[in-house]
């Protein structure tokens, strides 16, 4: 049993129509599903702008590493090719936190570091993360803090080029 908040992006090809497989794919397992925004490339590598989302999942036959290779296994169908780290691509698919029945998994293995190591960094990831779970708490470097907090860190310059769309990816399951 788990419930995970996956972060999904792209900024290759058709942007839309690749989020929109990612949450038609995860559909049975669906709990709520971001707005979609337009996000400036984070980290460094000049590239063009992302659309980027966040959906929360859960599945009872599902573990954290399930989600993982769910996702990787999206990002292929959508074409993916890893060539350069924070580099353009079709399809990101991260798993940002996990929980495991009523424990939140923590893990140090680079294959599936959990939480995921850059979130309360990431304008991208905080600002539709928080409008899915306003209360949501991450703990990370050692600290558990709401992730309002985590986000009211950032420059506001990064803040504010998180811009939500008019873009729909599906309405959550009822
Ligand atoms: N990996 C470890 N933990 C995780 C996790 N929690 N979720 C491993 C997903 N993957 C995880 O990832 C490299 C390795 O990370 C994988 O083998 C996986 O097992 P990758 O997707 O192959 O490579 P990457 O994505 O280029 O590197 P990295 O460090 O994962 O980059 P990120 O963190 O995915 O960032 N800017 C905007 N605005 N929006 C974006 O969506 N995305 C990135 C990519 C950069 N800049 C962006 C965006
Ligand atoms: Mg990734």
């Amino acid at each position: 049993m788990s419930r995970a908040v996956l972060s999904i992006g792209s900024n290759l090809g058709d942007r839309v129509a690749h989020l929109r497989g990612v949450a038609d794919a995860f559909a049975p397992h669906l709990v709520v599903v971001s707005s979609v925004y337009s996000t400036p490339p984070w980290g460094g590598v000049p590239q063009q702008d992302y659309l980027n989302a966040v959906l929360v999942v859960d599945d009872p036959a599902a573990e954290a590493w399930d989600w993982l290779r769910r996702g990787q296994e999206l990002e292929q169908a959508a074409g993916r090719v890893r060539e350069m780290r924070w580099g353009a691509r079709t399809l990101d698919v991260d798993v940002i936190w996990c929980a495991e029945g009523a424990r939140v998994v923590r893990s140090v293995d680079p294959t599936l570091t959990l939480p995921h190591p850059q979130a309360h960094n990431r304008a991208f990831v905080l600002v539709p993360w928080l409008e899915v779970e306003p209360e949501a708490v991450l703990e990370t470097q050692g600290r558990a803090r709401p992730v309002r907090d985590w986000l009211a860190e950032l420059d506001a310059a990064e803040i504010d080029g998180v811009r939500r769309t008019e873009l729909t990816l599906r309405a959550a399951r009822s």
